[in-house]
């Protein structure tokens, strides 16, 4: 399947849902007022937040006040001024050749698909001819060594870990200092997923970034929080609190597939302005797909997408 279909198909569950809340506000009458009320409705229901929804209402209002149009332009607009807000926001995320090595953390709260995205970023990495190392900065959960074990042996690639209980912060010192020696192009940072409300743990992640920074004072490069886009509005208190202590450079929106909230992207988006670099609509390495803008915003609405 190709990766747009799959988009399409992943984010079924929200299109669907923002479908359902659209359809009938534009059916057979003049854009109004009215329209526009449900409309803003409509949006902020699907997660977008208050002022995208504001936004897309005002320019839709613009080109759209006082006309009868059918539906599917109607969406195709909508789909547009989504994509607007988004597209600054789209970026690649790449291993850049100027950093030795380039230093990645993965940060968020349990379960949002941290280590996951890191197997598959590891191989999407090596198999651009990156030497990459896994750190499996995990030290909290025995089982969170052997899930990375798993996806590094998968990829070939080499994996730094402690035993269960280490200092995390000294474990990812010490495999900056080796890959430093070795030459590696990339090192990964999985971390332990936290609770936004655990002081002591969001402290923990505080000293891995003060770590880093000691030995690269421009490090971590990327530190990406890893998002679950089930989970709605609450996407956006995690961020606010990962922000600051992980000095955030951008985002990757897991289990879109999922979802029925998937469009709290575009809240993300208006509210903090960070690059959005991958989502993720499935769980093997194929279904961490870079971030498109126009793509998302089309399959949001659930409109065909060309190949
Ligand atoms: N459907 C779907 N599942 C996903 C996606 N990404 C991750 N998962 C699944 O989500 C579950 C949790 O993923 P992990 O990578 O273990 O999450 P984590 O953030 O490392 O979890 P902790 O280390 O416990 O905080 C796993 O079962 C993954 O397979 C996705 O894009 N779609
Ligand atoms: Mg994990």
């Amino acid at each position: 399947m190709s990766w747009l279909k799959k988009l399409t198909e992943g984010l079924k569950k929200t299109s669907s849902s923002a479908k359902s809340k659209l359809s009938g506000i534009f059916i057979g009458k003049k854009i109004d007022a009215d329209t526009m009320e449900s409309l803003e409705e409509a949006l902020i229901s699907s997660d977008l937040g208050v002022s995208a929804s504001q936004k897309i209402v005002k320019e839709f209002e613009k080109n759209y006040s006082g006309k009868t149009s059918d539906q599917e332009e109607l969406l195709e607009a909508l789909s547009k001024s989504i994509s607007n807000i988004l597209e600054p926001l789209e970026k690649e995320l790449i291993v850049s050749d100027d950093h030795h090595p380039h230093i990645m953390m993965l940060v968020g709260v349990n379960g949002s698909g941290k280590t996951t995205t890191a197997g598959k970023l590891a191989k999407r990495f090596s198999q651009q001819g990156k030497k990459v190392i896994l750190v499996a900065a995990d030290t909290f959960r025995a089982a969170a060594i052997e899930q990375l074990k798993g996806w590094a042996e998968k990829t070939s690639v080499e994996l730094i870990s402690a035993e269960r209980g280490a200092d995390p912060a000294a474990l990812v010192y010490q495999s900056i200092e080796k890959a430093r020696i070795q030459k590696t192009d990339l090192i990964l940072i999985d971390t332990a997923g936290r609770l936004q409300n655990r002081i002591e743990l969001m402290e923990e992640l505080a000293k891995i970034v003060r770590v880093i920074k000691k030995l690269e004072p421009e490090a971590p490069h990327d530190s990406l929080i890893v998002l679950d886009g089930t989970v709605g509005q609450n996407a956006l208190s995690q961020l606010k609190a990962f922000l600051d202590v992980a000095a955030i450079t951008g985002l990757i929106m897991t289990k879109l597939d999922g979802s029925a909230r998937g469009g709290v992207l575009v809240a993300l988006a208006e509210e903090f302005g960070l690059p959005i670099h991958l989502i993720g609509v499935g769980e093997t390495a194929e279904d961490l797909q870079d971030f498109n803008a126009m793509a998302y915003s089309r399959a949001l609405l659930g409109l065909t997408l060309e190949d």
